[in-house]
């Protein structure tokens, strides 16, 4: 296969992309053979923990006892409303896998985007006697309350999705999560690649204070300055990961910077909220080349339709992964602290034919 690339650093980008496509783990398929260094756990593409992902939690280190998950209370509590596919992809995940292990006793809550109710929510939890909790947390500080309570009772925590500022096996069990630095690099040679290496680009940046916002710009900039140092980043404003947002947002970049010529949206909401709004302008799609980041299927569809030129996927399907960590740990396994996925990418070659993978 010839690589067409003006960049040696986009050709390994490239190889990883077709080695991820071509391992049939892109497509997020349980027996998908892993790429090299990597493994299949619970139906996810995970890499082999890095290095740094330290040696390992066991239950006799974190001072907890061994439970049966089916008979247990275990609480799971999610962060955003779920008016995004990717809550609501996450919550079913999570369901899903509970209802298949026979968990019999899985409480959910829903914080509906205010970090002070996550907190309570999973306080509750806590005094309704759960005896694990799986976190998608809000936001990566402010958790002193709940990790002192939870330790009290030696009750393990796996965050999924976004990382707390905490100290692993101690606080928590382990971090599930894909790496949001390697997403903002992936979109970055997507958005110079449609660029042609230069042009004027908008930042529409997720909500504050996660880390999730913090890793997916630092990936996104320390790639463009290094593959395509003539884009300049004209324009960045939080759309806080929602479309009307997203849509107010463009709203107002269209009429300060008329000749924008790139949006990366850092995720599917505010690109789609992006997209109603270049189209309330009368643009056309095409006229601004979009980038995005989650992979429902709306952004899917929107690369279909030509609005969007690329979308990385951040993979929300956490329940068999987080479930077989649970049930590792119990085990007595050593839990690395932290499992990170992999994420396939979607763009105008194979955004039609992958749309039932989207969610
Ligand atoms: C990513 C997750 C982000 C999604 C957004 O793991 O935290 O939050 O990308 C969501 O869609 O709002």
């Amino acid at each position: 296969m010839t690589l067409l690339t003006s960049r040696p650093g986009r050709v390994a980008a490239l190889l990883a992309a077709v080695a991820l496509v071509a391992s049939g783990c892109a497509k997020g398929e349980e027996t998908a053979a892993a790429p090299s260094g990597s493994s299949t756990q619970g139906g996810q593409v995970v890499r082999t923990p890095a290095a740094d992902a330290g040696a390992g939690c066991t239950l006799d280190a974190f001072g907890a006892q061994r439970f049966d998950l089916r008979s247990a209370v275990v609480g799971f509590s999610q962060s955003e409303k779920e008016a995004n596919p990717f809550r609501i992809a996450e919550t079913k995940s999570i369901k899903d896998e509970a209802a298949k292990l026979g968990i019999a006793n899985l409480k959910v809550t829903n914080a509906q985007s205010q970090f002070s109710k996550q907190i309570s929510d999973v306080q509750q939890l806590i005094a309704q006697g759960a005896r694990l909790l799986v976190i998608a947390p809000l936001n990566s500080d402010g958790w002193e309350p709940v990790l002192q309570q939870a330790a009290a009772k030696k009750v393990p925590i796996i965050t999924i999705d976004r990382k707390i500022n905490a100290a692993p096996c101690k606080d928590y069990l382990t971090f599930i999560g894909s790496d949001f630095v390697e997403q903002g690099r992936r979109a970055a040679d997507q958005m110079a690649k449609a660029l042609g290496d230069k042009g004027k680009v908008a930042i529409l940046l997720g909500a504050p204070g996660n880390n999730v916002t913090t890793e997916r710009t630092s990936g996104f900039k320390d790639r463009i300055k290094e593959v395509a140092p003539d884009i300049e980043i004209t324009f960045e404003q939080t759309g806080e990961f929602a479309r009307e947002k997203g849509q107010q947002v463009t709203e107002q970049l269209i009429q300060s910077n008329p000749d924008i010529d790139g949006i990366y949206a850092e995720n599917d909401e505010m690109a789609l909220g992006a997209v109603t709004a270049l189209k309330g302008a009368g643009k056309k799609a095409g006229d601004v080349q979009i980038v995005s980041i989650d992979g429902t299927r709306g952004a899917v569809q929107a690369i279909a339709d030509g609005w969007l030129v690329a979308v990385v996927e951040s993979n929300p399907r956490f329940g068999a992964l987080a479930f077989e960590t649970a049930q590792k740990f119990l085990d007595g396994a050593a839990i690395p602290e932290k499992v990170i996925i992999s994420d396939r990418e979607y763009d105008k070659a194979n955004a039609e034919s992958s749309l039932s993978e989207a969610y």
